[in-house]
This record gives C-alpha cells, structure tokens and sequence, in this order.
C-alpha cells in the first residue's frame, strides 16, 4: 500500500484537526505531545507535527505528501508550489490591520511602522493602498509592539477580538479572512495519485467541501 505522510502544527491547527481525522480513521497512535512523527490508527499514514510556518516548506520539497495549514502561513509563505485543494473550515480567524485606540499616527511626520509576523502579506497590502510604511518583523506578541512605541499599527490574527481589546487596539481593516487548508505536494499528486484522492475524497467528505 501507498504510505502517506500528513504534516500538522501544535497548537490550535492539531486541536482542530483530531476531530476531522478522527472521522477518517486518522487519529495520532502514539504521544503527540513528544513524539514530532507519529504513527497513525491507519498504518499507511503517518503524521508529522511541526511548526505551523514550516508546515509549507516540508510539504513543498516532499518530506511531507499532505499538510494542514493556515492561509496566513500559506499566502505569507507563497503558495504557488503547492496544490492547494481543499478549504477545511477550521482555525477560522481573519488577518487585520489594528492601532491603538487613539489611532495610529503619533506625530504625522514620519513613516507609519507596522510590526507583524507577515511581512510579505503586510508589504503587498500597504502597496496595494500605496502606502509607504516601515515593516518591523516580530515572531509573536504583536499586541505589544503598540503599547511601548515599537509600531503604530500591527498586522496580526483576530479571532474573537478579545486580545486586542484587553490590550487597548482597535481593528481597522481586515485583509482577509484565513481558515486552514490542506496542502498536496505536486509530484505526490502525480506519484501517489491514487492514495492521495482517496483521502481527499474522505476529507471532503467530512468537511462538506469539494475534493
Ligand atoms: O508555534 P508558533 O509560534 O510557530 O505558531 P503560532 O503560535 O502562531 O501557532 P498557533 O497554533 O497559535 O496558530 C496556528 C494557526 O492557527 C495560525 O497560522 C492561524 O491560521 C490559526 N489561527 C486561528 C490563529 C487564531 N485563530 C488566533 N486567534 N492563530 C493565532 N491566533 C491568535 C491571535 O493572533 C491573537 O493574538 O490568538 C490570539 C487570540 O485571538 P482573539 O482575537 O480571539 O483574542
Ligand atoms: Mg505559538
């Protein structure tokens, strides 16, 4: 038989996932909070839990056939080398531009500076607009670079609002709404072709969407 293997994040993307690979006979078979390759209940799929960011990378050059990822990961990463083929409707936030109460210019003289961990997302969208700003890459904890005077605006995930509330920001503009996707590798598409259209066929059964 064909051997799969799926690459998956800790975190919000795996806890949203166990359910759906429940479903499809998938779950982990093994310790998931130590083990980074598990077995699954399917002995012809296997499992690797990564960081979220590299979920692309591992899916692009082979060392994964399948992954599950967020749209932000995929859009900041560039996802043309990937098929991309079905919506999963999981880890469901939105990509937004947000500034302090008080808004966003201190002083209206210099560049406005935009801290996130999606510079790539952030610099086609302020050029889009053509505006000039200066994009400060962080790794997490955006909602602070405003407080202390790092940034004027922040381009980060919003889900319930919450965070940005209890920091004191407001959201200004939403990008673009983000849920998670499933990720083939091209030449698996060709090789594995069989065995990877069966399992989309399966998720999209229990998702509701199209294989
Ligand atoms: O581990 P590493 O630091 O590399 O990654 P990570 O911490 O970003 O992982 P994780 O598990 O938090 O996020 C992985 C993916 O989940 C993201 O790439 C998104 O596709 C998806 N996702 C969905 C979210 C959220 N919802 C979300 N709300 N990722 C992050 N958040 C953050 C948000 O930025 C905010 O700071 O959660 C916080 C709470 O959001 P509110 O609005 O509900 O308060
Ligand atoms: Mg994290």
């Amino acid at each position: 038989m064909t051997q799969l293997t799926i690459a998956l994040s800790k975190g919000r993307i795996l806890e949203e996932s166990l359910p759906l690979l429940g479903r499809l006979g998938l779950e982990p078979a093994g310790d998931i909070d130590r083990l980074l390759r598990v077995p699954s209940k399917d002995r012809n799929v296997s499992l690797l839990i990564i960081r979220p960011a590299d979920v692309p990378t591992y899916v692009e050059y082979g060392a994964a056939d399948l992954g599950i990822v967020g749209k932000d990961v995929l859009m900041e990463h560039g996802g043309s080398a990937l098929y991309e083929p079905m919506d999963l409707g999981i880890a469901r936030c939105r990509l937004s531009v947000a500034a302090k109460k008080e808004g966003p210019r201190p002083d209206g003289v210099r560049r406005l500076r935009v801290a996130t961990k999606y510079p790539e997302i952030t610099r086609r969208h302020f050029a889009e607009k053509g505006e000039q700003v200066e994009i400060i890459k962080l790794y997490g904890s955006m909602e602070l670079a405003p407080l202390v005077g790092l940034a004027d605006l922040i381009v980060d995930l919003v889900a319930t609002g919450g965070t940005l509330k209890a920091n004191g920001l407001v959201e200004i503009e939403t990008i673009t709404q983000v849920t998670s996707r499933l990720v083939v590798n091209k030449a698996a598409m060709k090789m594995k072709n069989a065995a990877i259209q069966n399992l989309l066929a399966q998720f999209a059964e229990v998702v509701g969407g199209k294989p």
